[in-house]
């Protein structure tokens, strides 16, 4: 049996994550100048139990269940085989930033206490899950679409699945076995994982060993007590700056970085505040924006008196959806999409 710091096998350096539990975040300042991506190195990792080694020439991936004519098992050698595509996408938490219902809203959620690092933004390379569907007769009369994890039982409620309706499966899916140009690693789920754009990072089950498709509605705890009614990610900012940075006193202005993101499309317009919220100014926005991953910005400032700051960035999407400066209570503290206070400290030199 491992303990409870092996649950994930790459390093966890302090300065590059923030451990919690079995999980791990990525610290927002280890974005500060890096491309577009994010490193294997620092992409977070949220684990049910712990990272399972799975050995690739014994591994299949079977899809079966009553929504498909021929039932099939692919190998790791005939999923590499098969025409790939290649997909710039975001996988984050649905508890990404549950932490602040209790530091700015006074009302604590429950669970695993996220700031804003259980993003990453990945180049994934993989099989759509479409073409497996097809090839396996998927029937029109198809409904959802388990997938299942390989990974040890959570609790009493068995293998972490989470059904998806076949019209997302059908859609912009992927069976993924590449994560920004290599293979895909253990935590990230060696060896093939779904990626659901734009959806929570829980539909994009990790460690795949098999696909049931079925005819009618499907239920699992990961829809029903965990999760339910969360598909979709809400709009989301970040500094790449570490929580209480210190910046100096500067009359040549500083330009802070950061990013902006919605599971529901394009980012139109980002907006920074540095006074608590009285006046808002709109940032630059540079290099890519692919729709299911995230936006680069930066915003220029020149702070003349040292003393505690509370950085504000708040974004709007495409479909309007922008960031409140206080969002209600969730029951489970998913999608928390208010504009978050990050406290800097200015001093002199
Ligand atoms: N099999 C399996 N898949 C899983 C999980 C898990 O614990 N087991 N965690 C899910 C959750 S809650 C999230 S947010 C993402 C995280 O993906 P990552 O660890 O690659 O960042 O994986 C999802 N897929
Ligand atoms: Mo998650």
């Amino acid at each position: 049996m491992r303990n409870a710091t092996a649950t994930i096998l790459k390093p966890l350096p302090d300065h590059l994550f923030k451990v919690h539990g079995e999980s791990a975040e990525m610290r927002w300042e280890a974005m500060s100048g890096q491309g577009y991506h994010t490193p294997i190195d620092r992409f977070f990792v949220r684990n049910h139990t712990y990272t399972p080694l799975i050995d690739a020439t014994t591994w299949h991936l079977r899809l079966h269940g009553a929504g498909l004519r021929c039932p099939r098992e692919f190998s790791y050698e005939e999923l590499r085989a098969m025409p790939s595509r290649t997909y710039d996408v975001a996988i984050e938490c649905a508890g990404n930033g549950r932490r602040f219902y209790g530091r700015q809203q006074h009302e604590a959620a429950p669970g695993t206490q996220w700031g804003l690092g259980a993003i990453g933004v990945a180049r994934w390379r993989g099989v759509p899950l479409k073409h497996l569907l097809k090839e396996a007769g998927v029937r029109p009369d198809a409904v959802d679409v388990l997938p299942v994890g390989l990974d040890a039982p959570f609790e009493d409620h068995g293998h972490v699945r989470r059904p998806l309706p076949i019209d997302k499966a059908m859609d912009d899916v992927l069976v993924a076995y590449e994560m920004n140009g290599e293979r895909l690693p253990p935590d990230h789920g060696f060896p093939a994982r779904l990626v659901v754009p734009g959806w929570v990072g829980i539909a994009s089950v990790k460690w795949l060993g098999e696909i049931e498709v079925s005819t009618s509605k499907l239920l699992s705890p990961w829809n029903t007590v965990f999760y339910p009614d969360v598909t979709t990610q809400p709009v989301k900012s970040a500094f790449e700056l570490a929580w209480n940075a210190r910046l100096p006193i500067s009359r040549v202005p500083l330009v802070l970085h950061g990013r902006s993101w919605s599971g529901r499309g394009r980012i139109v317009r980002v907006e920074v505040s540095f006074d608590g919220g009285l006046t808002w100014r709109e940032a630059e926005s540079h290099g890519r924006h692919l729709v299911s991953a995230w936006l680069p910005w930066h915003v220029t400032w020149a702070p003349r008196r040292p003393g505690r700051y509370f950085l504000m960035a708040r974004a709007t999407d495409e479909t309007g959806a922008a960031q409140a400066l206080t969002i209600p209570r969730h029951p489970f503290g998913y999608h928390f999409d208010a504009v978050v206070q990050h406290p800097i400290e200015v001093v002199i030199g």
